[in-house]
């Protein structure tokens, strides 16, 4: 079977690389049949974000072979429990240290999201790699980072894990798409876990993903109205750099297989 690889990136103030600012990203792993209702929604995204007008919306599309793609699982999802940021930023410590990352990394991944990880303490378009025993970022450019791409569901395992998730109100694309993407990112041997939270200034709800502990959400990560947020992934030490940011950023991969 064919597959389409498409990525989204829009900005306001012009592309990207002239120093536009970011808006919103996205991308889809799908067949043919599919692929100009996801181009359309991915283009719809863009225009209606609440970050601002984009007046820059890029769209790559790539065409693949099936046996091209890796199978995930993926993680089981359970909620941590904090009422306020201050409590899940202390939870998020917490998981990340159970994962495996040094206490004083943990900490300081929190701080770097929390003060906005780019340049002019500013949102980065992707993540951010730091070292779990070692508070050192790795990535070769801090205001793009590292963007994961090539991930989706495959069809019939979303559907099945939406009817499962239902009842809990979770069978939402953001959540489904934030655990895709830690599914994909911790399932690299050399990342030890994952921290995230949103940038989008009413969505206060984030995540400690690992293999240890699956996907972990905790529902206060920042104040509503805060506008920073981003990804850290903590990785072990003497990992390949090139080569992880190729698996996340270009390997195809879905997930076709639920815990
Ligand atoms: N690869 C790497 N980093 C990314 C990517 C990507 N494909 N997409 C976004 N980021 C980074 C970037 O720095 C964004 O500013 C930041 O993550 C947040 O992105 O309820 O909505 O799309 O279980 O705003 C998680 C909780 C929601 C969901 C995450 O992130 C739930 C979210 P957003
Ligand atoms: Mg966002």
């Amino acid at each position: 079977m064919t597959l389409f690889n498409v990525r989204m990136r829009a900005a306001q103030g012009g592309a990207h690389e002239e120093g536009g600012i970011h808006i919103s990203g996205g991308e889809r792993l799908v067949d043919r049949a599919e692929l100009t209702d996801a181009v359309s929604a991915l283009v719809d995204r863009a225009l209606r974000h609440e970050a601002g007008d984009a007046d820059f919306i890029n769209v790559t599309i790539d065409r693949i072979e099936q046996h091209q793609v890796v199978s995930i699982e993926a993680l089981p999802i359970r909620t941590e429990y904090a009422t306020d940021a201050e409590e899940g930023r202390l939870a998020a410590r917490r998981l990340l240290e159970s994962s495996g990352v040094d206490a004083s990394v943990a900490a300081f991944g929190v701080t770097l999201l929390a003060n906005g990880a780019a340049p002019g303490g500013r949102v980065m378009r992707g993540a951010a790699i730091v070292g779990a025993l070692e508070a050192m970022r790795l990535e070769p450019d801090r205001a793009r980072g590292v963007r994961v791409a090539g991930i989706d569901w495959e069809r019939q395992t979303l559907d099945t894990w939406r009817a499962l998730m239902t009842a809990d109100g979770l069978a939402r694309p953001r959540v489904w798409e934030a655990l895709a993407l830690a599914s994909k990112v911790v399932a690299q041997p050399d990342v030890v876990a994952e921290l995230c939270w949103s940038d989008d200034p009413s969505y206060v709800t984030g995540y400690v993903a690992s293999q240890l502990l699956g996907y972990v959400r905790i529902p206060h990560l920042k104040q509503r109205g805060d506008a920073l947020g981003g990804r850290i992934f903590f990785v072990r030490q003497g990992v390949d750099i090139a080569d992880l940011i190729h698996r996340l950023e270009v390997q195809p991969a879905w997930i076709d297989r639920l815990p």
